[in-house]
């Protein structure tokens, strides 16, 4: 009774995978470095269900059916690779090993080189979803050496999550692309998740609104065209009370973020292919910027903010329009960091020669992961209508929601610097849709400043491109 597939590392993830494959009828082999997860594992949530344990890696190798398929659950970096050392004596030709870590996608590409020389399959698997979604269907980005693809396909489609039958799960390209997409992935999600806390900032400390009131409307976008899974959770966490205190639980939690890295690899791989993602790393700097609550705190005390008029308060009307106004900075920057994290993706097929489909990567974020959106359809819908879209804003389809929007998203804006409530993700966001449509932009000043400091050259209007002059602007 030889399993189907392995899975190394009994941690949050791998054990909800291993349990999402067995609930599937797979049989499933385990292993841990620390034995005694194995053991609770197979007596506890394991048990009476098609799974094998296994207490050493020899067990574990020959548990599994050939080729061999084995997913990696461990934390990315240096335990990757202790695990392919510890596996490679126990392999042969053919076998697969899979990744599912957040693993750094150069990491990927050279493992996946190395292993080939090997005749291993490897395969780098973004895996997005959390717990819940490896438990009940993750999504899926499966890339790297596609000869191993066939064997894993129908597993992982079948564990995957399905919308509208579609599951989300699709093979992506080739080396590093699988985990590449996930980063960018996690890049959006950091911009998605601070776009909303601006909202939330700017209805709590400009608009002075309650927490009943502000849950009310995190609740009505999120059946709009907002609609998605951090909307929804948002709109959650407004319902949670402190069970010590009675009050909002969120009242409680301190305003100090953490992070885990991924969404600062998307910046700095933006910053290596030259390709502009301001609201994404926006995201990544303020979440730095708020870590640092004693530099905030002392900040307070020490630097003075705007002085807005202490006004009537406002009616109804304008009540509605304020609202409307940040729903529509909400969706507009949040299409623009969507912009930003597809033209990272290009930069994928510039850079490393991986041609991604970009469509398709829309379908696998419908479910399972974080991002997952309605939304995605439309983006879907977008690269359908053009697949070689230079620019997600430049689809017919979004330039038209923007038309109908970018008015209170630039009041949202300028009201938000008028009042001192930072909104800096959403105000890079509209900085960098005015700075796509401007044709004109000032940078023949910084062109004549480079090349009067240091005689860097320029090109000129009215001439061809790639004809550089220098002029001697000290004579
Ligand atoms: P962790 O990232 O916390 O990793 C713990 C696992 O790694 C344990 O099984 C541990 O074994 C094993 N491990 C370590 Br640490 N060093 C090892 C080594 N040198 N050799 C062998 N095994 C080693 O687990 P996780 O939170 O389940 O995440 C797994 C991967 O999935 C990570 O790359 C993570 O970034 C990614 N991911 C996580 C989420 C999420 O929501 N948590 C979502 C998507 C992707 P031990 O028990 O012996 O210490």
């Amino acid at each position: 009774n030889q399993a189907v597939i392995g899975v190394v590392g009994l941690a949050v993830m791998g054990e909800n995978l291993a349990l999402n494959l067995a609930n599937h009828n797979f049989r499933t082999a385990v292993y841990n470095r620390t034995v005694s997860k194995v053991d609770d594992f197979i007596s506890g949530r394991g048990a009476g269900k098609p799974v094998t344990g296994c207490r050493t890696i020899e067990e574990f190798t020959a548990a599994l059916e050939t080729p061999r398929k084995i997913l990696l659950m461990v934390k990315a970096g240096a335990p990757v690779d202790a695990c392919i050392a510890e596996l490679l004596p126990h392999l042969q030709p053919g076998d697969i090993i899979m990744d599912g870590g957040n693993s750094f996608y150069l990491d990927t590409v050279r493992r996946e080189r190395e292993l080939k020389k090997q005749g291993i399959l490897y395969l780098g698997v973004g895996i997005s979803g959390g717990e819940e979604g490896a438990l009940n269907g993750p999504s899926l980005m499966p890339g790297g050496n596609r000869d191993g693809w066939p064997a894993v396909e129908p597993i992982l489609k079948t564990i995957a999550a399905q919308v509208d039958g579609v599951p989300c799960c699709e093979w992506v390209g080739p080396e590093g692309a699988g985990h590449f997409v996930k980063m960018v992935h996690n890049g959006i999600e950091y911009a998605d998740m601070q776009l909303i806390a601006e909202a939330y900032g700017y209805m709590r400390d400009a608009l002075k609104f309650n927490n009943e009131k502000i849950h009310r409307i995190f609740s009505n976008w999120s059946r709009g065209e907002l609609a998605g899974y951090l909307l929804d959770i948002t709109s959650d966490i407004f319902t949670f009370k402190d069970p010590e205190s009675g009050a909002l639980l969120l009242d409680k939690i301190l305003d100090a973020p953490g992070q885990k890295g991924t969404g600062r690899w998307t910046s700095v791989a933006a910053l290596e292919t030259n390709t502009p993602v301001p609201t994404l790393t926006q995201a990544v700097f303020q979440r730095n910027l708020d870590a640092d609550k004693e530099l905030r705190i002392r900040g307070a005390q020490l630097l003075p903010g705007a002085a807005p008029d202490e006004n009537d308060p406002m009616t109804a009307d304008e009540i509605a329009e304020e609202i409307s106004a940040l729903e529509s900075a909400l969706y507009c920057s949040k299409l623009c960091a969507y912009a930003q994290g597809f033209a990272l993706l290009k930069a994928a097929e510039r850079e490393y020669g991986w041609p991604l489909n970009y469509g398709e990567l829309a379908l696998l974020w419908r479910g399972g992961c974080i991002i997952r959106a309605r939304f995605l359809n439309d983006i879907k819908a977008a690269y359908d209508r053009e697949p070689g879209l230079e620019n997600l804003m430049f689809d017919e389809f979004f330039r038209d929601a923007v038309k109908r929007r970018q008015d209170g998203w630039r009041y949202a804006v300028a009201a938000s610097a008028l009042f001192g409530a930072a909104m800096p993700a959403t105000a890079s966001a509209l900085g960098y849709y005015d700075s796509i449509r401007r044709a004109d932009s000032p940078s023949n000043l910084i062109q004549a400043q480079r090349d009067y400091f240091g005689a860097h050259t320029f090109e000129r209007k009215d001439r061809l491109r790639g004809e550089f002059f220098h002029n001697n602007w000290t004579h």
